[in-house]
């Protein structure tokens, strides 16, 4: 039985430690930086945001285990060694997106900023209520989290569509794939829920140019944004030029370019857009500690490992 490196940064490490010395307590667990011990004992890492030069130090690793769903963090680190990348897939995750997408969706749809601001002033005024299902919502990727979230969207009775690299199946929900069909996704959608990872083809694909394509004349009253993939994927100084123009009339944003986002960013004061810290599905340790020593114990009975990160395409 290999140790097993958890090595994080950005996040609370207690409650991980303490949860798998809760569910292992028989394992070799080591904790970056002060307890590493005999470095090539261990076998598997589990990390978040590893620092540069982490893995150059570990030279019998057998797996490493992203802490959360995204792998952009380690994919960027350049000492990454060949050994599989697995990524996090959990039903606690995928339903703390698909809350989130729902919360943001409702949000907008049911005009709730408006109100907020009317409560303010102590204004009683109602304002028009189209019904859901004349309402188009367009979820960019439909891998574990958008496939669930547009599945929930559905059932709120949103007209879904769903745009992905390759071609799909999702029970109710319009399906588009591929750059070739990008467009008429986009040109259908009032309400755009991005979902995907970040790739070198991905990056920067909420700028203008795509916003100013989505739905404004429909029951929406405006086209609404909401970003819960990565910050790489949007250009902040276009998402607030399309809320200035109207182009946009509303934006939650969960992910940043730079996190934490910083105090001058004029999004923080934008009246349209809602800001969350990078927390629409959080990692909790407390369920996702049992998934990697699941995976962990698979890979020690020569089981193949699952959610195994395809490395060419980046996610
Ligand atoms: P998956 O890998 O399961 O799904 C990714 C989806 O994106 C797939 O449908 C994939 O298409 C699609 N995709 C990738 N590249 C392209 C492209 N070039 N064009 C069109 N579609 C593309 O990931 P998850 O659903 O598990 O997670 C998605 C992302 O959500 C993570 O990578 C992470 O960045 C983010 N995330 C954010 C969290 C937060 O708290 N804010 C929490 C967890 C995750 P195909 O199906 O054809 O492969
Ligand atoms: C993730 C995240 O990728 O929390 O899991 O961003």
């Amino acid at each position: 039985m290999g140790a097993i490196l958890l090595a994080v940064t950005g996040i609370d490490r207690k409650g991980w430690e303490r949860q798998f010395r809760a569910l292992a307590p028989h394992r070799d667990l080591r904790i970056w930086p002060e307890r590493i011990g005999d470095s090539a004992e261990v076998a598997y890492a589990c990390v978040w945001q590893a620092p540069r030069g982490l893995f150059a130090g570990f030279a019998r690793l057998k797996v490493i285990f992203s802490l959360g769903a995204g792998i952009d963090h380690l994919l960027a680190n350049p000492d990454l060694p060949d050994v599989p990348v697995v990524r996090i897939v959990d039903p606690d995750l995928t339903m703390r997106m698909s809350e989130y997408v729902a919360l943001h969706v409702l949000m907008h749809h049911r005009r709730q900023r408006r109100y907020d601001a009317q409560q303010r002033e102590r204004v009683w005024r109602e304002h028009d209520q189209p019904a859901a299902s004349n309402v188009a919502v367009g979820v960019m990727g439909l891998g574990v989290l958008g496939r669930d979230a547009a599945l929930v969207l559905r059932r709120l009775g949103f007209r879904v569509a769903g745009w992905s690299r390759t071609l799909k199946n999702v029970p109710g929900v319009e399906i588009f794939h591929g750059d070739a069909e990008l467009e008429r996704f986009l040109r259908r959608s009032e309400i755009l829920v991005c979902l995907l990872p970040s790739t070198a083809s991905t990056q920067g694909i909420l700028r203008l140019e795509h916003l100013c394509k989505l739905k404004r004349d429909g029951v929406a009253g405006g086209a609404y944004l909401i970003n819960a993939g990565r910050g790489a994927l949007q250009v902040e100084s276009d998402i607030l030029t399309a809320l200035d123009e109207g182009t946009l009339a509303g934006a939650t944003l969960d992910v940043f370019a730079s996190e934490p986002l910083p105090p001058e960013s004029r999004l923080w004061t934008h009246p349209q857009v809602t800001i969350t810290p990078h927390n629409a599905a959080m990692s909790d340790p407390r369920a996702l500690v049992a998934n990697v020593l699941h995976q962990i114990e698979r890979c020690e009975a020569g089981a193949p490992l699952e959610h195994v990160v395809d490395r060419a395409a980046g996610y």
